[in-house]
């Protein structure tokens, strides 16, 4: 549903605002303003730093403001096209877990970020995974990276570093199957020693894949960059799989176009490589 009088696409986005280490709203939001869309942010929680690597971090949980925000919009007909949900936190993911139903009928991306490298986040457990399974029954499209697949299927995490085309088409179905999703994206899967791929399916295209060379480097928020130009190509019209080949090429991108001595905590510079992709768009 547009919003009335405009053409112009709404997304809300919900995950933390971390203050500094440019991952989940704070990448969120340049990409997906700059690709034209009208943003609402509605962050889960404040910390002074990402979980990863800067030692103790601050956490404010910002969910007890969720249900009161979400019923200002409701009183002023303010609504979105799209659902785009990361990184919540424990308390978060809860209050979610009764606010999303709510919202049916979008384009409910839920990128299930809790875990990379075969290890859940700073802060979460099993309980959160399993919390985590029971959000995505309420989104469209899911975008795990391999490890937060493994654990929503339960399968064993050693998995993750490194799996056959066949075993990533497997799990794709299975998580399809599990959650009845309209679409996933599985990100960021190692097949072979130098190669990395996206697999995914739609209820209307059916199953594909793109494997690429892998640019080496790793930084923190290359799944929420991803994710947010999904997000991006979805809403300007591209099928899952020509949004997922954009999104994954910028982020191939944004690596390429970082200093090597670069701090991987920082994340990439995706910056420069964000003309790029608002180039893709324009050209549509
Ligand atoms: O999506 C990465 C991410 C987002 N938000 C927070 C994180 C991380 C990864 O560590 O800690 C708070």
């Amino acid at each position: 549903m547009v919003e009335r009088g405009s053409k112009v696409k709404s997304v809300l986005i919900s995950q933390d605002l971390s203050c500094v280490g440019q991952v989940s709203m704070a990448v969120a939001l340049p990409v997906l303003g700059a690709a034209g869309l009208r943003t609402a942010a509605l962050p889960t929680a404040l910390l002074s730093t990402h979980t990863g690597g800067f030692g103790a971090n601050t956490y404010l949980d910002l969910s007890p403001e969720i249900p009161g925000i979400m019923d200002h919009w409701a009183s002023q007909d303010i609504s979105f096209d799209a659902v785009y949900l990361g990184y919540l936190g424990q308390e978060a993911l809860d209050v979610w877990l009764t606010e999303l139903p709510k919202l049916a009928g979008r384009l409910i991306l839920l990128d299930p970020a809790m875990a990379d490298h075969g290890k859940l986040y700073r802060g979460f457990d099993a309980g959160y995974v399993a919390r985590m399974g029971e959000l995505a029954q309420h989104a469209a499209l899911l975008t795990p990276n391999l490890t937060e697949a493994l654990l929503l299927l339960g399968q064993p995490v050693e998995k993750h570093e490194r799996i056959d085309r066949k075993e990533a088409f497997e799990i794709v179905s299975l998580l399809q199957a599990k959650f009845d999703l309209d679409q996933v994206v599985l990100t960021g899967v190692p097949v072979g020693t130098a190669e990395i791929g996206v697999f995914g399916f739609s209820r209307w295209d059916g199953f594909w894949d793109s494997v690429q060379a892998r640019v080496p480097g790793s930084y923190f928020g290359t799944g929420d960059l991803f994710a947010s130009a999904l997000m991006a190509g979805l809403m300007h019209g591209f099928h899952l799989q020509q949004a997922a080949e954009t999104a994954g090429a910028f982020v191939a991108k944004s690596i390429a176009k970082t200093a090597p001595d670069q701090d991987p905590r920082f994340g990439p510079n995706y910056a420069a490589a964000l003309p790029w992709l608002l180039g893709q768009f324009l050209e549509k």
